[in-house]
């Protein structure tokens, strides 16, 4: 299955680690968002389908997705928080302006990420089309934000293992 195929809803989930006590901050970008809307949608019943308390979700907004970098900032360097997700959609055919955006954003995000040392999940869709952007938030290629939050909860596991020196994956 090529990754253009890959259904975003579709994914392994053993091991899993308890996210019953963690604490999440999704992030939503108001452009696109009849989109953005089902990316949170997605994210937030993943989270709530694998174990996290609805009181431990959060949710902010953000003007559009070049916001989001800032925005997972302010939530990021809170000490109760352990993982953020940011919600975008940048329609690549529509502007020019898409490559600032998607290059800022992802680099924002992943310096985010490792300054607080937190996961800060790129949950931002960058089709080409409208129609390609509703085929993955909830259409036929999945929902993003299910990816997003899959994601974050992935990284949560791996990270306690790491911390207790447990990371010993398939091959032991
Ligand atoms: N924000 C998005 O989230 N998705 C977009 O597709 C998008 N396209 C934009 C196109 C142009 C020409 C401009 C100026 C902004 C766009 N933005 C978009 C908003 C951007 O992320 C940001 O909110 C604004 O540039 C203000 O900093």
């Amino acid at each position: 299955m090529s990754s253009a195929d890959k259904n975003l809803s579709v994914f392994k989930t053993e091991d899993l680690p308890d996210i019953s006590n963690k604490r999440f901050a999704i992030l939503v970008a108001e452009w696109n968002t009849e989109v953005t809307e089902k990316l949170f949608e997605g994210a937030y019943q993943t989270l709530v389908a694998y174990g996290a308390k609805a009181e431990n979700i959060e949710r902010g907004n953000v003007p559009g997705s070049f916001e989001l970098t800032l925005g997972s900032q302010w939530f990021a360097q809170r000490d109760d928080i352990d993982a953020v997700i940011a919600l975008g959609v940048v329609i690549q055919g529509e502007t020019k302006h898409n490559d600032y955006i998607n290059h800022a954003v992802s680099q924002g995000i992943t310096n985010v990420s490792l300054k607080t040392n937190k996961p800060v999940i790129f949950g931002v869709l960058t089709p080409n089309t409208m129609e390609q952007a509703v085929d993955r938030a909830g259409g036929i290629h999945g929902n993003k934000g299910d990816e997003a939050a899959m994601t974050a909860i992935k990284m949560l596991g791996l990270y306690s293992q790491i911390a207790q020196g447990i990371a010993y994956g398939k091959y032991f």
